[in-house]
């Protein structure tokens, strides 16, 4: 609340100097949003009759998130503008803040000017081409699929479009320089900051487009936090026709400067002025907000910041936001900085590209260390554009945010080699590859230096000591880490023999884990949770051991998990294809349970406990008998010492917390249960639905049970459509339920899991794991009629069968996997091939209704193979 009251205050005491300083509105910088009235049209052509009215920020790319092969080619946008006469003999520029990829401006037909590069920003001088007496046609051309252009790949969508706003400004012929990539003309620096004393370099250019010379004066005022005035520094000039003046001005040190930090965001302002010398009449003013903070990455010690020890407790961010793609609002991206600040998070690597200045805005005010890179990765591509697109890229996003104290780090490359390595597999392919792309990393480098030699660069690469051998480990200050032992392969504890191993070997290097994560998915949830089973409890198993590892390494500088957000990736399959679901919270930036476990690792201004079962609170279990409860763990985050929890008002005891975590085991009945922790004065609490499952179903079928089988896996699957639960499977037990082996044995203990796609469902996970070479799936269960289901998709073909291949008499014998089904003995299905069904990796479901006489002992599905294997996905059973 205070500090609420504190930033409406600041607030109001900004826009009443603003107006102060204000003595001729007209006279100088108008600058307002054009986001509105435009016209969009797919397509080469801009002179389509299909335009059809779009609002700014726009993507032309909804199609990424249903879509692999979305729309990348070329696209227009079209808008009349009407300018006020008032502004005759004023220069007019456009500035766009994003256009995806490669853009070009047209006005009244004529080229105002192209830019490369979807994530930086541009601005035109469009004064020659602008009409008073009639309405000014504005079209731009867009296209997102350059390949010249970085990034040629990726695992995130491409998104085309103009996504960010649109600004129309209008200045006197005296103005600060608006032709220097994109930036506002103005770079400010602290080239040294102590305790003691803050310096200040301001640097920057005033252009005069007026026919004739003037006098102009250039003012700077600096003012502290609590809004005083204290430096002012006044230059005069003399400015030829066209001439563009560059400045630089140093004011006398600020002693015991009010310091910069994610905990105290003290922001200073510098407030640069242009007066007409004559007239005194204000020209052009911009403003910055600046703050004094001084840094070291260190091999051995980690990173401090202001001259102590700090930890960076980071995420990775992507930009975008199911449905809308990367047309999101300022407002939007200003709510995840909120979020990750609410979380702890004290760093922010903005990944993979520059992003909206809005992020920077809030960083800067409220407190996020920032790495902010350019979208070089994979693989360097033989192409000079491409190349001098990269250090073009890296120029504007430098100069653009080059004022926010918020960002330390400049980063250019992320895993480069990785691509590399797969395409090029003997050493003398890769060598071009390897020249091509030390030699941009060294010119990046140096790009990253010239422009600012008070930052750090810095690259990610993935686990692979090749970035050593080759030298491009020594090129920055900073080596990111890329880090998923324990989930594309290897196991946990090779994230910390891998960091060891670096350690031993290049003491030196200041490092920091710059991704790792795990995917989950809300509706797969396991007991005993695997790498890549996308369970919610793996993502927080994985994330409970990488971070401790992390905070408890006093070399590692820090760490940004992989990713903030589930983010749109259209090339992905897995179990929520297109998208990376990584994320601490889902894409709608509702909170995941990890997100509490973040929180309680990382705040320590805060109290914080969490029931860690928002993600889990429809459950079920297998249940022996029906007096006995089933017994589950529910998970508690805390930053508290000891936690109590109830179940239904009755206490289930203390428990201490170790690694921010307390577990109980908590015994299940069925139906809602209410499960409260506390802790002191905190308390949490909640429902969980709780659906028991009987073991043995020989005497006695309850009453509207469907018992749903996730065949081949170790995860609860939940429908979100129907809600309905499918348990993990196991072996055949007398009296029970369960898979029958093969006579061979344990084959069929193996599980089969894909990670691609399944079509013709939205119940993909469930159908993405599998169990093969069964004799079949038994059900001891008394006499009635049942209905059975069977679930089934073949995901062992790596291509689609066609009708042309069939067998003898139509039969699909010598192709695919195909197998006979019998249900207690008769032949359900003759020759079931589910790859010439429906293609593979197409889900499906055959339904039986099953009339079980007294004296049958239940239900057996028997599989019997004709070619190469039989399989499973998923089997449910419900009594009629
Ligand atoms: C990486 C990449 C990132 C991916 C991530 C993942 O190493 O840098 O772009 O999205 O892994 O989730 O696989
Ligand atoms: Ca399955």
């Amino acid at each position: 609340m205070k500090k609420e009251m504190k930033l409406a205050c600041s607030f109001l005491i900004a826009c009443l100097l603003a107006l102060c300083s204000t003595s001729n509105l007209q006279a100088q910088r108008e600058i307002k949003t054009i986001n509105s009235g435009w016209f969009f049209a797919k397509g080469m052509h801009p002179d389509s009759s299909r335009y059809t009215p779009v609002a700014i920020p726009h993507t032309w790319n909804t199609d990424a998130y249903t879509d692999k092969q979305y729309y990348r080619g070329t696209a227009w946008y079209r808008k009349t503008l009407t300018l006020p006469s008032q502004w005759k003999g004023k220069r007019i520029f456009l500035r766009f803040e994003a256009v995806s990829q490669d853009a070009e401006v047209f006005v009244n037909g004529h080229s105002a000017g192209s830019h490369k590069g979807g994530y930086t920003g541009f601005t035109l001088d469009i004064t020659s081409f602008c009409l008073f007496d009639s309405p000014n046609l504005i079209h731009v051309r867009a296209d997102n699929n350059r390949q010249d252009t970085p990034p040629l790949s990726g695992d995130f969508t491409f998104f085309g479009g103009i996504y960010r706003d649109v600004w129309l400004m209008a200045v006197p012929a005296q103005h600060f320089d608006l032709a220097n990539h994109g930036s506002d003309g103005i770079f400010i620096s602290t080239p040294y900051v102590s305790d003691q004393e803050g310096t200040l370099l301001i640097k920057g250019a005033v252009n005069n487009d007026a026919k004739q010379n003037t006098e102009i004066e250039i003012a700077h005022t600096c003012y502290a936090p609590d809004g005083k005035a204290i430096r002012t520094l006044q230059r005069k000039v003399k400015l030829k026709p066209g001439e563009t003046y560059h400045f630089q001005e140093s004011p006398a040190p600020i002693p015991q400067p009010a310091l910069w930090s994610p905990e105290h965001p003290q922001l200073y302002r510098v407030e640069s002025c242009l007066y007409d010398k004559k007239t005194r009449q204000l020209l052009d003013r911009v403003e910055h907000n600046i703050g004094f903070r001084w840094y070291h990455f260190d091999g051995k010690k980690g990173f401090s910041l202001n001259g102590k020890p700090y930890k960076l407790n980071g995420l990775c961010r992507h930009q975008d936001q199911k449905p809308v793609g990367v047309a999101l609002s300022d407002e939007a991206h200003r709510r995840d900085i909120l979020l990750m600040k609410e979380m702890g998070a004290n760093f922010l690597r903005i990944s993979h590209y520059p992003q909206d200045a809005a992020l920077l805005e809030l960083c800067d005010k409220l407190g996020m260390l920032a790495w902010e890179e350019i979208p070089v990765i994979d693989i360097v591509p033989e192409s000079e554009t491409y190349a001098n697109t990269c250090e073009l890229n890296l120029k504007e996003m430098i100069r653009q945010h080059y004022n926010h104290p918020s960002i330390i780090l400049w980063g250019y490359m992320n895993e480069i080699l990785l691509v590399t390595q797969r395409r090029y597999k003997t050493q003398e392919a890769q060598k071009p590859v390897l020249e091509r792309t030390l030699a941009l990393a060294q010119r990046l480098e140096k790009t990253v230096k010239e422009e600012d030699p008070y930052r750090k660069s810095t690259m990610a690469f993935h686990g692979s000591n090749s970035y050593n051998e080759t030298g491009l480990g020594k090129i920055t200050d900073v080596v990111g880490w890329n880090l998923y032992s324990g989930w594309y392969g290897g196991n946990l504890e090779g994230f910390e023999y891998f960091l060891a191993e670096q350690q031993k070997q290049y003491p030196d290097h200041p490092v920091i884990v710059s991704e790792y994560g795990a995917g989950s998915d809300k509706r797969l949830h396991s007991l005993q949770p695997k790498s890549f089973d996308f369970s919610i409890e793996y993502q927080q198993k994985y994330l409970e051991h990488y971070l401790p590892v992390i905070s408890q390494t006093p070399s590692i500088c820090g760490g940004t998990h992989w990713n903030f957000i589930d983010f749109s990736s259209a090339l992905r399959d897995e179990s929520m294809p297109r998208l990376n679901n990584k994320g601490l919270v889902y894409a709608d930036r509702t909170p995941k349970d990890v997100f509490f476990y973040y929180k309680a690792m990382f705040r320590k201004d805060t109290p914080v406990l969490h029931i860690a079962s928002r993600d889990w609170d429809h459950r079920s279990g297998i249940q022996e008998d029906a007096f006995i409860p089933v017994v589950q763990p529910v998970k508690i985050y805390t930053n508290q010492p000891e936690v109590e929890l109830f179940l239904q008002g009755r206490s289930l005891g203390k428990k201490r917390s170790h690694n921010c975590t307390v577990i109980f085991d908590v015994p299940f009945q069925a139906g809602n249960q209410f499960v409260r922790a506390i802790s002191g004065q905190l308390e949490d609490g909640m429902n969980i639905h709780f659906t028991p499952i009987p073991t043995h179903t020989a005497g006695w079928y309850p009453e509207g049970l469907e018992l749903a089988i996730n065949v081949g896996s170790n995860c609860f699957y939940t429908s979100p459509q129907s809600g309905l639960t499918w348990i993990p499977d196991r072996p055949y037990q007398q009296g029970s339920w369960g898979y029958l082996p093969d006579d061979k044995g344990t084959a069929c203990n193996q599980p089969q899991m894909t990670q691609t796609e399944i079509r013709l469902t939205d119940d993909g996970p469930l159908f993405q794991t599998s169990r093969s070479q069964l004799n079949g799936y038994r059900f001891d269960v008394p006499a009635g009629t049942y209905e059975l289901e069977l679930l089934l998709a073949d995901i062992f073909q790596a291509t689609d069968f066609l009708p042309y291949q069939l067998g003898e008499q139509g039969k699909c014998v010598s192709l695919g996997n195909a197998f006979h089904i019998l249900i207690n003995n008769r032949l359900v299905e003759e020759a079931c091939c589910p790859s010439l069904e429906s293609g593979t990796f197409h889900a499906i479901k055959k339904r039986y209704l099953i009339h079980v006489t007294q004296g049958e002992k239940g239900i057996e599905v028997q599989l019997q193979t004709l070619n190469g294997k039989n399989f499973l996905n998923g089997i449910k059973l419900r009594k009629l």
